[in-house]
Protein backbone atom coordinates (compact mmCIF):
# COMPACT_ATOMS: atom_id res chain seq x y z
CA UNK A 1 0.00 0.00 0.00
CA UNK A 2 1.42 3.39 -1.28
CA UNK A 3 1.06 6.28 1.52
CA UNK A 4 -1.23 8.82 0.40
CA UNK A 5 0.47 12.39 -0.26
CA UNK A 6 -1.43 15.77 -0.46
CA UNK A 7 1.22 18.70 -1.87
CA UNK A 8 0.01 22.41 -1.80
CA UNK A 9 1.63 24.14 -4.31
CA UNK A 10 1.27 27.72 -3.23
CA UNK A 11 3.52 28.85 -6.78
CA UNK A 12 3.97 32.90 -6.51
CA UNK A 13 0.92 33.78 -3.94
CA UNK A 14 0.85 35.39 -0.65
CA UNK A 15 3.21 37.55 1.38
CA UNK A 16 5.17 36.19 4.37
CA UNK A 17 2.65 37.23 6.66
CA UNK A 18 -0.08 35.67 4.80
CA UNK A 19 1.43 32.19 4.35
CA UNK A 20 1.95 32.02 8.09
CA UNK A 21 -2.02 32.53 8.69
CA UNK A 22 -2.30 29.97 6.04
CA UNK A 23 0.47 27.31 7.24
CA UNK A 24 -0.84 28.26 10.94
CA UNK A 25 -4.73 27.29 10.23
CA UNK A 26 -3.95 24.27 7.95
CA UNK A 27 -1.74 22.58 10.52
CA UNK A 28 -4.56 22.87 13.27
CA UNK A 29 -7.21 21.71 11.23
CA UNK A 30 -5.28 18.41 10.34
CA UNK A 31 -4.36 18.07 13.99
CA UNK A 32 -7.75 18.34 14.63
CA UNK A 33 -9.63 17.09 12.09
CA UNK A 34 -7.34 14.50 9.83
CA UNK A 35 -7.68 10.69 10.73
CA UNK A 36 -5.82 9.25 8.00
CA UNK A 37 -1.89 9.28 7.31
CA UNK A 38 -1.47 11.08 4.35
CA UNK A 39 1.52 13.07 3.91
CA UNK A 40 1.28 16.57 3.65
CA UNK A 41 3.58 18.31 1.79
CA UNK A 42 3.62 22.51 1.51
CA UNK A 43 5.85 23.71 -1.77
CA UNK A 44 6.21 27.57 -1.20
CA UNK A 45 7.86 29.66 -2.56
CA UNK A 46 11.58 30.59 -1.79
CA UNK A 47 11.73 33.17 0.85
CA UNK A 48 8.99 31.25 2.86
CA UNK A 49 10.78 28.07 2.86
CA UNK A 50 12.74 28.60 6.19
CA UNK A 51 10.18 30.90 8.13
CA UNK A 52 7.49 28.39 7.33
CA UNK A 53 9.52 25.24 8.56
CA UNK A 54 10.53 26.83 11.70
CA UNK A 55 7.52 28.07 12.10
CA UNK A 56 5.95 24.28 11.86
CA UNK A 57 8.44 22.65 13.90
CA UNK A 58 8.34 19.40 14.73
CA UNK A 59 5.44 18.61 13.23
CA UNK A 60 5.42 15.03 11.74
CA UNK A 61 2.12 15.65 9.47
CA UNK A 62 3.67 18.06 7.14
CA UNK A 63 6.88 18.36 4.97
CA UNK A 64 8.31 21.70 3.42
CA UNK A 65 8.83 21.59 -0.31
CA UNK A 66 10.40 24.24 -3.19
CA UNK A 67 8.72 24.76 -6.39
CA UNK A 68 12.42 24.33 -8.28
CA UNK A 69 15.99 24.72 -8.24
CA UNK A 70 19.03 25.00 -10.07
CA UNK A 71 20.74 22.17 -12.15
CA UNK A 72 23.87 23.71 -11.04
CA UNK A 73 25.31 22.94 -7.65
CA UNK A 74 26.87 26.65 -7.69
CA UNK A 75 28.40 29.32 -9.14
CA UNK A 76 27.94 32.62 -11.01
CA UNK A 77 24.08 31.96 -11.74
CA UNK A 78 22.36 35.10 -10.36
CA UNK A 79 19.11 34.37 -8.87
CA UNK A 80 19.41 30.93 -8.77
CA UNK A 81 18.78 28.51 -5.80
CA UNK A 82 20.54 25.01 -5.77
CA UNK A 83 19.73 21.73 -4.78
CA UNK A 84 22.61 21.85 -1.96
CA UNK A 85 21.36 25.10 -0.79
CA UNK A 86 17.75 23.77 -0.38
CA UNK A 87 19.36 20.57 1.60
CA UNK A 88 21.47 22.97 3.80
CA UNK A 89 18.07 24.68 5.38
CA UNK A 90 16.16 20.91 5.95
CA UNK A 91 13.79 21.12 3.13
CA UNK A 92 13.13 17.13 1.76
CA UNK A 93 11.32 17.89 -1.55
CA UNK A 94 11.18 19.68 -4.38
CA UNK A 95 8.55 20.39 -7.46
CA UNK A 96 10.41 20.01 -11.12
CA UNK A 97 9.02 20.15 -14.32
CA UNK A 98 5.97 21.98 -13.55
CA UNK A 99 4.07 22.57 -16.77
CA UNK A 100 4.13 26.83 -15.90
CA UNK A 101 8.14 26.17 -15.89
CA UNK A 102 8.39 24.22 -18.88
CA UNK A 103 5.66 26.79 -20.92
CA UNK A 104 7.17 30.04 -19.42
CA UNK A 105 10.76 29.29 -18.86
CA UNK A 106 11.61 26.72 -21.77
CA UNK A 107 12.60 23.85 -18.80
CA UNK A 108 12.71 20.60 -21.42
CA UNK A 109 13.23 17.08 -20.48
CA UNK A 110 16.90 17.15 -21.08
CA UNK A 111 17.53 19.96 -18.49
CA UNK A 112 14.96 18.27 -16.13
CA UNK A 113 16.70 15.08 -16.39
CA UNK A 114 20.09 17.37 -14.52
CA UNK A 115 17.73 18.72 -12.04
CA UNK A 116 16.47 15.33 -11.18
CA UNK A 117 19.95 14.52 -10.55
CA UNK A 118 21.11 17.29 -8.81
CA UNK A 119 18.47 16.89 -6.38
CA UNK A 120 18.78 13.16 -5.83
CA UNK A 121 22.43 13.97 -5.38
CA UNK A 122 22.08 16.14 -2.30
CA UNK A 123 19.38 13.92 -0.65
CA UNK A 124 16.31 16.07 -1.89
CA UNK A 125 12.81 13.69 -3.02
CA UNK A 126 11.64 15.29 -6.42
CA UNK A 127 7.93 16.11 -7.61
CA UNK A 128 8.40 15.16 -10.99
CA UNK A 129 5.81 16.74 -13.30
CA UNK A 130 4.41 16.16 -16.50
CA UNK A 131 1.56 16.02 -18.54
CA UNK A 132 -0.17 17.05 -22.07
CA UNK A 133 -1.54 20.51 -23.65
CA UNK A 134 -4.78 20.46 -25.01
CA UNK A 135 -4.10 20.49 -28.61
CA UNK A 136 -2.01 16.75 -27.92
CA UNK A 137 -4.96 15.66 -25.92
CA UNK A 138 -7.20 16.57 -28.61
CA UNK A 139 -5.08 14.86 -31.22
CA UNK A 140 -4.81 11.93 -28.97
CA UNK A 141 -1.13 12.20 -28.55
CA UNK A 142 -1.23 12.38 -24.81
CA UNK A 143 -0.22 8.78 -24.26
CA UNK A 144 3.00 9.24 -26.37
CA UNK A 145 3.86 12.42 -25.00
CA UNK A 146 3.61 11.74 -21.20
CA UNK A 147 5.60 8.71 -21.22
CA UNK A 148 8.36 10.51 -22.89
CA UNK A 149 8.53 12.88 -20.51
CA UNK A 150 8.48 10.16 -17.96
CA UNK A 151 11.49 8.76 -19.83
CA UNK A 152 13.42 11.32 -20.87
CA UNK A 153 13.72 12.89 -17.31
CA UNK A 154 13.58 9.88 -15.47
CA UNK A 155 14.47 6.38 -17.08
CA UNK A 156 18.31 7.02 -16.69
CA UNK A 157 18.20 6.45 -13.30
CA UNK A 158 18.39 2.89 -11.47
CA UNK A 159 15.32 1.13 -9.98
CA UNK A 160 16.22 1.78 -6.24
CA UNK A 161 16.27 5.36 -6.97
CA UNK A 162 13.11 6.00 -9.09
CA UNK A 163 11.11 4.11 -6.43
CA UNK A 164 11.67 7.20 -4.27
CA UNK A 165 10.78 9.26 -6.60
CA UNK A 166 6.83 11.26 -6.78
CA UNK A 167 5.90 11.60 -10.07
CA UNK A 168 2.68 14.26 -10.63
CA UNK A 169 0.44 13.82 -13.54
CA UNK A 170 -0.94 16.98 -14.55
CA UNK A 171 -3.30 17.83 -18.03
CA UNK A 172 -2.31 21.58 -19.13
CA UNK A 173 -5.33 21.81 -19.49
CA UNK A 174 -6.78 21.23 -16.26
CA UNK A 175 -4.37 23.63 -14.73
CA UNK A 176 -6.36 26.62 -13.15
CA UNK A 177 -8.92 26.61 -15.67
CA UNK A 178 -11.62 25.20 -12.97
CA UNK A 179 -11.24 21.98 -15.35
CA UNK A 180 -10.49 19.17 -13.85
CA UNK A 181 -9.66 15.37 -15.58
CA UNK A 182 -12.06 12.83 -14.48
CA UNK A 183 -11.56 10.30 -11.90
CA UNK A 184 -11.54 7.85 -14.99
CA UNK A 185 -8.88 9.91 -17.20
CA UNK A 186 -6.86 10.45 -14.49
CA UNK A 187 -7.05 6.82 -13.26
CA UNK A 188 -5.97 5.98 -17.47
CA UNK A 189 -3.06 7.81 -17.22
CA UNK A 190 -1.98 6.93 -13.83
CA UNK A 191 -2.35 3.38 -15.00
CA UNK A 192 -0.32 4.43 -18.23
CA UNK A 193 2.25 5.97 -16.04
CA UNK A 194 2.82 3.24 -13.98
CA UNK A 195 2.77 0.05 -16.77
CA UNK A 196 5.68 2.39 -18.72
CA UNK A 197 7.67 2.08 -15.27
CA UNK A 198 6.54 -1.55 -14.80
CA UNK A 199 7.44 -2.22 -18.50
CA UNK A 200 11.30 -1.22 -17.72
CA UNK A 201 11.83 -1.33 -14.05
CA UNK A 202 9.59 -4.54 -13.00
CA UNK A 203 6.15 -4.48 -11.25
CA UNK A 204 7.32 -4.07 -7.81
CA UNK A 205 9.40 -0.86 -8.53
CA UNK A 206 6.00 0.54 -10.84
CA UNK A 207 4.00 -0.03 -7.64
CA UNK A 208 6.40 1.98 -5.36
CA UNK A 209 6.24 5.14 -7.51
CA UNK A 210 3.56 7.57 -6.22
CA UNK A 211 2.10 9.36 -8.64
CA UNK A 212 -0.19 12.12 -7.81
CA UNK A 213 -2.85 14.07 -9.61
CA UNK A 214 -2.74 17.52 -10.19
CA UNK A 215 -5.20 19.87 -12.27
CA UNK A 216 -7.92 21.99 -10.16
CA UNK A 217 -8.23 19.23 -7.51
CA UNK A 218 -10.29 20.71 -4.79
CA UNK A 219 -12.60 19.82 -2.11
CA UNK A 220 -15.36 18.22 -3.93
CA UNK A 221 -13.28 16.49 -6.21
CA UNK A 222 -10.46 15.63 -3.92
CA UNK A 223 -12.10 11.98 -2.29
CA UNK A 224 -13.33 10.51 -5.95
CA UNK A 225 -9.81 11.17 -7.47
CA UNK A 226 -7.65 10.12 -4.49
CA UNK A 227 -9.69 6.77 -4.60
CA UNK A 228 -8.27 5.82 -7.56
CA UNK A 229 -6.11 2.81 -7.26
CA UNK A 230 -3.18 4.28 -9.36
CA UNK A 231 -3.82 7.53 -8.08
CA UNK A 232 -1.86 8.12 -4.94
CA UNK A 233 -2.61 11.88 -4.12
CA UNK A 234 -2.72 15.37 -5.35
CA UNK A 235 -0.82 18.05 -6.17
CA UNK A 236 -2.85 21.23 -5.82
CA UNK A 237 -2.62 25.10 -6.67
CA UNK A 238 -5.37 27.44 -6.25
CA UNK A 239 -7.08 24.98 -3.11
CA UNK A 240 -4.01 25.03 -1.34
CA UNK A 241 -4.14 28.79 -0.34
CA UNK A 242 -7.08 28.38 1.60
CA UNK A 243 -7.34 26.50 4.98
CA UNK A 244 -10.49 24.87 4.82
CA UNK A 245 -10.79 24.15 1.38
CA UNK A 246 -7.12 22.36 1.29
CA UNK A 247 -8.51 20.75 4.90
CA UNK A 248 -10.83 18.95 3.03
CA UNK A 249 -8.81 17.90 0.08
CA UNK A 250 -6.32 16.29 2.62
CA UNK A 251 -9.22 14.67 4.01
CA UNK A 252 -10.32 13.26 0.40
CA UNK A 253 -7.07 11.27 0.81
C1 LIG B 1 -1.54 22.42 -11.28
C2 LIG B 1 -2.04 22.66 -9.92
C3 LIG B 1 -0.91 22.63 -8.94
P1 LIG B 1 -4.29 24.03 -9.83
O1 LIG B 1 -0.61 23.45 -11.62
O2 LIG B 1 0.34 22.18 -9.41
O3 LIG B 1 -2.68 23.91 -9.85
O4 LIG B 1 -4.76 23.09 -8.74
O5 LIG B 1 -4.60 25.46 -9.48
O6 LIG B 1 -4.82 23.62 -11.17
Amino acid sequence: MRQKIVAGNWKMNKTLEEGNILASEIAGMVADEVKGDAKVIFCVPFPYLLPIKNQLGNNNRIAIGAQNCSEHESGAYTGEVSAPMLKSIGIPYVILGHSERRQYFGEDGKLLAKKVDVALKHGLIPIYCCGEPLEVRESNGHEALVKKQVEESLFHLSGDVIKTIVIAYEPVWAIGTGKTASAQQAQDMHAVIRKHIAAKYGQSVADAVAILYGGSVNAANAKELFACPDVDGGLVGGASLKSREFTEVIKGA
